[in-house]
């Protein structure tokens, strides 16, 4: 495998190094990462270290060297592992799924795009019309979903701030017939609220830089970032106008209609507008300070002044009795519906990928593209739901590579040194026991009636999990000078320790959009059937509300639970992304920043597992049926006692007896060589036997 390089390149696959050692395996890691080889194996893993800087390894040649070829035959690459994928899925029938992850930053976002494009260049190659709409959509989606999902972050310039599962369906030509995106938590609170130096969402900025005169002039905008509360932050950046063409005519192609790409950029101007609108308290009651602002909302959405005034100042509740009362609400309150209004913009751009065509036999690929790892100077509930999301991802690797790998061998009786491994299921367990974990907790604070604030919280937190190792209190730590501790708590997590502020987690985690605004803005759109559906329970009746909907970290648990599931029943490929240093330089290879990575993702262990273990394994039956005719022994039917019997002649025939196991139902195989020989003797054999049963059809034998 490495000589496919030359060895100066270090080792195309750490199973090869000669000691598995962290020393080793970091050594190899930097040499590579230094001579421009950002890709690694271990075994089908991809391990890639963020380059910061244009490779020239992702055009039309690249593309051809890796189609349809196997691991081995090129230098470690995205495209390899995503052909592999492609032809478990056409060749086996197999719903295959690709997981990316990594700390954010490390590049996961950009390996998605890379392994997209190369399965649309790989597909189609007659050029069907119907199948060409299809990947243009789903290419096309990724811009549009960044322009509306990522923001610059201080960890890095295009943070996704949402989850991406992608599902592309395959048609029995293997050509995409149709993709379905689910998005995971956007972190919503951004629109009202960044941390110094980051941004807004990209799309303000765009639509603010990239718009004419004349549409801004209809949004009631000017062009200068600085001028919105919302974006006054971080507003310069210069590739924003670019963009905003880019988007445009993305959503085109994606098939929104001018009057729904209106509808989108009026919406994000009233939130712009509505960003601005300040409120004066005097105690009892709350005023709006800057009615020209409401004014030009109104004419936006196409709905009255006093309508707006009145939704943004108070709220209808339905009391026990059915009758109706108003009752003012505070600041806090507005910014909520802001950022849920934001949200639905992207609910819908989801409904537009949607594209259920299914012709037949169908399979899918799945492609994981979600927020990595993150630790901030102040840390939220967002970051609280990221890294709990990356701690569940964690469990799935563990499951699937190093636990039930491991549970096989011992099942089929093979010969195996345990390997040990953390096994981060316990802070998983932290977060989301029932009745015990951290958002059961939260979950009780915010169904609890009266005055439960984030701190009563905080207490019933620190009380209740006072003793669990992976949690650390502020009455345990009185002393601890590092951060303000009066209103956090910490996580041990798999990837370090995050100190969160539980400030807001009670509020963000109700996630209130008051009825009210929803019923205005679904009276207002009830024209347009596309943005009406932004606002699904506007039409049910104020009695009709009071339900209590589950909380946002509820539904989050409860959507990452259902991913886990969907990826666990998919053979798996993973790409495990590496951040080389936290300046976005292109030369530095932070050793000990590396290390850490390398230690938290489990890397040494996969590599332990994979070196000691079998690349392929197969039950005996198959395996014979697929090889039996590169055997003298056992063409074109054997003689002997078992299957097993049949398949050691094989492998002594061809003398692999020392590159595999007998397990008690499957053949074990260390590495692909051995498999890609006997492939290679099947295909040679198969003209030659094809020939040899025409002729005795033909009566000439
Ligand atoms: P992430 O997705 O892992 O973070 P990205 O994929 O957005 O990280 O990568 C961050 C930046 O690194 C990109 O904007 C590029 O500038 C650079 N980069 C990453 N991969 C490559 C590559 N293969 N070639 C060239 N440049 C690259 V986050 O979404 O924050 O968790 O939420
Ligand atoms: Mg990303």
């Amino acid at each position: 495998m490495a000589e496919l390089e030359g060895l100066e390149f270090g080792k195309s696959d750490f199973v090869l190094l000669d000691e598995v050692s962290m020393e080793q395996f970091m050594e190899n890691l930097k040499l590579r990462f230094e001579k421009g080889r950002i890709y690694t194996y271990i075994g089908e893993v991809v391990v890639s270290v963020n380059p910061y800087r244009q490779m020239d390894m992702y055009g039309k040649d690249s593309i051809e060297a890796y189609r349809g070829r196997e691991l081995y035959e090129n230098p470690p690459h995205l495209y390899a592992v995503s052909d592999a994928a492609y032809k478990a899925m056409k060749r086996r029938a197999k719903d295959t799924c690709i997981v990316i992850s990594g700390e954010s930053g490390a590049g996961k976002t950009e390996a998605s795009k890379y392994i997209m494009q190369y399965i649309a260049a790989i597909t189609n190659p007659s050029q069907r019309a119907e199948v060409e709409s299809v990947k243009n959509v789903l290419l096309k989606s990724n811009c549009v979903l960044e322009a509306f999902g990522n923001a610059k972050t201080n960890r890095n310039d295009n943070s996704s701030r949402f989850g991406k599962y992608m599902d592309i369906n395959f048609n029995f030509n293997g050509d995409p017939t149709g993709g379905h995106i689910n998005n995971y938590l956007l972190e919503k609170s951004r629109v009202v609220q960044q941390q110094e130096g980051e941004r807004n969402f990209h799309s303000f900025y765009q639509l603010l830089r990239g718009s004419s005169d004349e549409i801004l002039e209809s949004l009631h905008l000017q062009n200068d970032p600085a001028l919105y509360a919302c974006t006054k932050e971080g507003a310069t950046s210069n590739n924003d106008r670019s963009s905003h063409r880019a988007v445009m005519n993305a959503l085109q192609v994606i098939g929104f209609s001018k009057e729904e790409i209106n509808s989108i950029y009026q919406i994000l101007a009233s939130i712009l507008l509505l960003g601005n609108v300040q409120f004066e308290s005097d105690g009892e009651s709350v005023q709006i300070l800057q009615l020209e602002a409401v004014n030009h909302i109104s004419d936006l959405t196409a709905t009255d002044p006093e309508s707006i005034s009145k939704s943004l100042l108070y709220r209808t509740v339905a009391t026990g009795g059915g009758e109706v009362i108003e009752k003012g609400h505070t600041e806090q309150d507005v910014s909520v519906f802001i950022f849920k209004s934001f949200g639905r913009i992207n609910s819908v751009i989801e409904v537009k990928n949607y594209n259920p065509v299914l012709h037949g036999k169908n399979t899918v690929i799945g492609v994981l593209d979600i927020y990595g790892f993150e630790i901030f100077d102040n840390n939220s509930f967002e970051q609280f739901c990221i890294n709990y999301c990356n701690e569940k991802l964690q469990q799935l690797f563990i499951e699937l590579i190093l636990r039930q790998e491991q549970d096989e061998y011992q099942r089929e009786g093979i010969t195996w040194q345990e390997i040990d491994y953390f096994n981060n299921q316990i802070i998983v367990d932290l977060v989301e026991q029932p009745h015990k974990g951290i958002i059961s907790i939260l979950d009780e604070a915010c169904l609890t009636a009266g005055k439960v604030t984030d701190m009563v919280c905080l207490d019933s937190m620190d009380t209740k999990l006072a003793q669990h190792p992976h949690y650390t209190s502020r009455k345990l730590c009185p002393t601890d000078k590092t951060m303000d501790f009066k209103k956090h708590f910490r996580i041990r997590h798999y990837a370090g320790d995050v100190t969160y502020s539980v400030e807001g987690f009670l509020d963000k985690n109700k996630d209130l959009l008051f009825q009210d605004f929803k019923r205005l803005m679904y009276n207002r759109f009830s024209s347009s059937p596309f943005l009406k559906e932004m606002w699904p329970d506007g039409q049910l009746s104020i009695t009709e509300v009071t339900k209590r909907p589950l909380t946002a970290a509820t539904l989050f648990k409860n959507s990452i639970v259902a991913l886990v599931d969907k990826l666990a029943c998919k053979e798996p490929y993973y790409v495990r992304c590496i951040k080389p240093n936290e300046m976005k330089s292109p030369v530095l290879f932070d050793d000990a920043r590396c290390q850490h990575q390398v230690a938290y993702l489990g890397l040494l262990e996969n590599v332990m597992v994979r070196r000691a273990g079998f690349a392929y394994r197969q039950p005996y039956a198959r395996f014979l049926q697929r090889y039996k005719m590169t055997c003298e022994y056992t063409w074109p039917n054997h003689l002997m006692a078992s299957d097993r019997e049949a398949v050691e002649a094989i492998i002594t025939q061809h003398g692999f007896q020392d590159d595999v196991a007998y397990g008690q139902t499957k053949l074990f195989v260390r590495t692909p060589r051995s498999l890609f020989t006997l492939e290679q003797e099947r295909a040679a054999l198969i003209p030659i036997l094809v020939l040899f049963l025409q002729k005795i059809w033909r009566g000439a034998i």
